[in-house]
């Protein structure tokens, strides 16, 4: 089936495809697609990305993504949701709810949106303080109408704790439970850990972080997140590439699972 050249030589596609095939018979990769958080409320509801420091648009994760899902054959895909309680903790309204501890750098009294306190309580915990966002059942916590959500994916819910926020689809920020995703890739036996969605410096970068000290190869699809800050996502970045992960674009994802 190879074209071979008068010398004898196969050309260097078809040796880039020779051995593609070739380490995959090795390796046995089996991949998965985790999808982050792209709901309403994170694009265009209560804690819009467009309104934060990077002013992104959360809503250019969608098509990148839904092309990704109708072009790639991934082994399993999970839609990941942000799935709070009325009176969690990460909500800033929520506030005078709760203790904040003395040694905290802002005080409830100063506090403001997006500023990170330190709440009292068996342990110190540290909290950034965000708008009330993805309450269970609202609309806001609803994945974006125009998601193609795939026919046997799986969903994950996090931060259903009140006491403890959830940015990591693997962990809570405390690393007191798991979520549902940890015994599903086992039993998949996935080897690949592909990460994208919303948002980039924050629970994509935690996830990435957590499937990287499981021991999962890691690839953050970078033009299927949108984020926060641009300097925390520089971090999340670096973060990735000194654990060894890899950082592509969706073009680069096709020859890598196929
Ligand atoms: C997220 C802030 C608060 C996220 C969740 O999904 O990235 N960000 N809760
Ligand atoms: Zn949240």
């Amino acid at each position: 089936v190879f074209d071979f050249d008068k010398d004898g030589k196969i050309s260097r596609d078809e040796f880039g495809y020779c051995w593609n095939c070739w380490i995959k018979t090795i390796v046995r990769p089996v991949s998965a697609l985790l999808i982050i958080d792209v709901q309403n409320d994170f694009i265009s509801g209560s804690l819009s990305i467009s309104q934060c420091s990077a002013q992104q648009n959360g809503l250019e994760v969608i098509e990148p993504i839904n092309h990704l899902l109708e072009t790639v054959s991934f082994d399993a895909i999970f839609y990941s949701l942000d799935w709070h309680p009325s009176d969690h903790v990460s909500f800033i309204d929520n506030l005078k709810n709760r203790k904040v501890h003395p040694s905290s750098p802002v005080s409830a009294e100063e506090a403001q949106t997006y500023d990170t306190v330190i709440f009292d309580g068996p342990h110190l915990m540290h909290q950034r303080l965000w708008p009330r966002h993805c309450v269970q059942g609202s609309w806001g916590a609803e994945l974006h109408k125009d998601l193609k959500v795939i026919e046997n994916s799986v969903k994950v819910y996090k931060g259903t704790n009140p006491d403890v926020d959830s940015y990591s689809v693997f962990w809570d920020n405390k690393k007191l439970t798991q979520t549902t995703l940890v015994s599903q890739l086992k039993s998949k036996n996935a080897t690949d850990v592909y990460v994208c969605g919303l948002a980039y410096d924050v629970c994509v970068g935690a996830t990435a972080a957590d499937a990287l000290s499981i021991g999962y190869r890691t690839i953050l699809i970078d033009d299927c997140c949108r984020g926060v800050d641009l300097a925390d996502i520089e971090k999340t970045k670096n973060t990735v590439l000194n654990q060894f992960g890899v950082i592509v674009n969706a073009d680069q994802v096709k020859g890598m699972v196929e």
